[in-house]
């Protein structure tokens, strides 16, 4: 049985719940390639603030129509015609949503299909697994926009691929895809199926672990590689300390033991 709590009504995000507690949540703006406006950002700040204590194991992160998600809401941009000040704003908002991806401790799996663009590439860059498939392309627009990125790109864009690469993107306006865009490292998994069965697949094996595990993965490394080498390690031992002795992990311990686990095998 879900031990899930109830989750709210949006208008902009489509939540779908499955039985293992996985959600799969969809950008549904199709008619506007998902961009993201105010309210947008809004949602997802509400949603990725609660999904652990909801008790929701995995989150699928997908986009509905043929492309994930075409970046900021050019038009809402324009019209609003903001001011400094204002637009930092939003950008703080931006920055409070995807940090709390992130760093939430819930698996997010990112299935990312067609145009992942600007913003896009920056929602898509706070999950922690990104899968693509044979339609997806990544690129920064901002440069030709006339515009800067403001939700985040700067820090894990050039994580993901380095400083001088995610330069070239937003300088030259140029397109990664396909199997190049994995070696480069802006996703893990490419298929020639769909992008979203394959992160329901990834998100399914994700839930098995143990729910303070995962929080471990999707927030503890994150955190730690923020910190000095001699501060994550300390970090590491006391995040240790409470993963490694959680009661729910002595049956997995045993059955390692008395031999029922199974084994670490190479790749068939
Ligand atoms: C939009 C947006 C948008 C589409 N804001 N409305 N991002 C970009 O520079 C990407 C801009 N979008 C595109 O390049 C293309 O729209 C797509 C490649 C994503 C899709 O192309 P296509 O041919 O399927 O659609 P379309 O005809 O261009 O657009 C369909 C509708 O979506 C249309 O609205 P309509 O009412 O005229 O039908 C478009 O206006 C609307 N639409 N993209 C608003 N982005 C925190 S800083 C972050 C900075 C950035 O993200 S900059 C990158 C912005």
């Amino acid at each position: 049985m879900s031990e899930m709590k109830k989750l709210p009504e949006y208008e902009r995000l489509k939540l779908e719940v499955r039985d293992n507690d996985v959600c799969i949540l969809t950008l549904n703006r199709p008619d506007k390639r998902n961009a993201l406006d105010v309210q947008s950002i809004e949602e997802l700040v509400d949603f990725f603030s609660n999904t652990a204590k909801r008790g929701v194991k995995a989150v699928v992160l997908a986009g509905e129509g043929d492309h994930f998600c075409a970046g900021l809401d050019l038009i809402e941009h324009w019209k609003a015609d903001r001011s400094p000040d204002e637009f930092m704003h939003v950008c703080m908002r931006w920055h409070e949503a995807f940090n709390k991806m992130e760093y939430g401790g819930v698996p997010i799996i990112a299935a990312l299909k067609g145009a992942v663009v600007g913003g896009g590439l920056e929602l898509a860059s706070a999950a922690h697994i990104r899968v693509i498939d044979q339609t997806t392309y990544f690129a920064l627009p901002e440069g030709q926009r006339g515009i800067f990125t403001g939700g985040g790109a700067t820090i894990r864009v050039s994580d993901m691929i380095g400083k001088s690469r995610m330069i070239d993107m937003i300088l030259m306006g140029r397109v990664h895809q396909g199997q190049e865009a994995v070696d480069l490292g802006l996703a893990q998994y490419i298929t020639d199926g769909s992008s979203l069965d394959k992160a329901i697949e990834l998100a399914d094996k994700a839930a098995q672990n143990l729910p303070l595990t995962n929080y471990a993965i999707c927030s503890a490394i994150s955190h730690l590689n923020n910190m000095s080498g001699m501060d994550a390690a300390y970090a590491e031992a006391v995040v240790a300390g409470m993963v490694n002795t959680q009661p729910e992990a002595r049956a997995r311990l045993e059955a390692f033991a008395n031999k029922s686990a199974a084994r670490v095998r190479p790749n068939e």
